[in-house]
């Protein structure tokens, strides 16, 4: 049946499923700064939520969900989420409803590009192009995303490659680095 959700700009979601909860003790490794990410994981801050709305999982379906991610740094690397694959190669759609970030995207040929996702932009990710989104302000980054429903999350192979890109705070604002090593 058809059915209505209403989202803030704050990314909550009514009604909504709670699908994605990370603290940082959930992705310490995914940081430059293992040792910062350690020290800071014992206090186990959540880094980012994401609400979902009540759609299947199937075929033919357009799965959505708004994500939170808080402000905050690991050393000089901004809060960020894991980032994925899709199982299935197909395309997202992201909106920006608050704060100030980043979406990052690479190819499994390790091609990179990067968008930021002010409030009221949207940026279409292309079928393969893993994406991760990084919080570049200090308040919180809210965003929608759409995909498929059966396009399912794979967050291993983009856990072993990693992304070829960081974004850190440096003087002058967010600075995209190469990544030294994975
Ligand atoms: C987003 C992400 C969400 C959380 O809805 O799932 O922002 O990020 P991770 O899934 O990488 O932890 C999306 O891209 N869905 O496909
Ligand atoms: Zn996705």
């Amino acid at each position: 049946m058809p059915f209505a959700t209403d989202l803030d700009v704050g990314g909550s979601m009514t009604p909504h499923n709670l699908v994605v909860e990370r603290r940082l003790s959930h992705m310490v490794d995914a940081y430059a700064d293992r040792a910062a990410a350690q020290e800071l994981a014992a206090a186990d801050p959540i880094v980012y939520r994401a609400y979902e709305a009540a759609v299947p999982h199937e075929t033919d379906h357009l799965v959505y969900r708004t994500t939170i991610v808080h402000p905050g740094r690991v050393g000089d690397e901004f809060y960020m989420t894991k980032g994925h694959h899709h199982h299935r190669d197909s395309a997202e759609f992201y909106y920006g409803m608050a704060g100030t970030g980043v979406l990052l995207m690479q190819t499994r040929d390790g091609e990179v590009r990067h968008e930021e996702l002010p409030v009221g932009r949207a940026v279409y990710v292309p079928p393969g192009w893993a994406h991760r989104t990084i919080n570049t302000g200090d308040t919180d980054f809210v965003f929608l995303a759409v995909f498929f429903g059966d396009a399912g999350h794979d967050y291993a192979s983009i856990e072993e490659t990693g992304f070829a890109v960081r974004v850190k705070e440096g003087a002058m604002g967010a600075v995209y680095e190469q990544a030294v090593t994975r």
